[in-house]
């Protein structure tokens, strides 16, 4: 993917604050600190057109960004263990599942998982929920640069095992190395080819 534009579009909490949705979409999601923000990045070629931060809990609003006047990313606040206030953390659910169900231009979620961590009941219900409202994964193992290249494809191997048949193979990713970028590129083109033109609301 060449990028030709990378541009933060607006941030939303409620539905009438989304841009319309005219582009296909992209959401990245996944525990706060996974590597959400930086993915995005690594993405788009650029350091900081989306925040990061060793604190969990940076990103509190669905951010949207349009990629080449013809793809738009959004970046997504984590799930799990923000240290944020516990007033904020609630609304966060809800402003992630309405999103999620009712973004008419998505076109699937890229799950961010870290590859130290096993998956578990958490991240299970979030694949199941997310067939349920027929929303494609992308599943993504991130920080593959914390492991040598062989124990990689052995923690890839036990995330799989781990996930039973839910999602796609997940594809291991560093934004330190940019291991993956153009894997993840091929999954999410695979998704969006050809919906440019659809109408979301015939
Ligand atoms: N080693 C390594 N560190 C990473 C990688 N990706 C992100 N990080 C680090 O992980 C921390 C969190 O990164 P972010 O991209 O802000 O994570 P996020 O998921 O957007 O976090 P929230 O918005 O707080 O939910 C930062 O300190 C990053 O530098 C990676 O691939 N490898
Ligand atoms: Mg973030």
């Amino acid at each position: 993917m060449i990028i030709k534009s990378a541009d933060f579009i607006t941030s939303a909490v409620n539905l009438d604050q989304y841009p319309p949705p005219e582009l296909p979409e992209i959401a990245f999601s996944g525990r706060s600190n996974v590597g959400k923000s930086s993915l995005i990045n690594t993405l788009v070629n650029r350091r900081h057109l989306v925040k990061t931060s060793s604190t969990p809990g940076r990103t509190q609003l669905v951010n949207f960004f349009r990629i080449n006047d013809a793809l738009s990313l959004v970046d997504l606040p984590g799930y799990g263990y923000a240290r944020v206030p516990e007033s904020v953390r609630r609304t966060w659910g809800p402003m992630i599942e309405t999103y999620l169900v009712h973004r008419s231009s998505l076109r699937a979620v890229v799950l961010i998982l870290d590859i130290r961590r096993t998956p578990g009941a958490e991240e299970f219900r979030f694949i199941d929920w997310l067939a349920l409202h027929q929303r494609p994964v992308i599943l993504v193992l991130t920080k593959a640069d914390k492991f040598s290249k062989s124990k990689q494809t052995l923690r890839q191997r036990e995330i799989i095992s781990a996930l039973g048949n839910r999602g796609s193979d997940p594809i291991l990713f560093s934004s330190k190395t940019r291991l993956g970028k153009e894997a993840i590129w091929s999954a999410i083109e695979g998704l969006t080819a050809g919906s440019e033109k659809e109408d979301p609301n015939p």
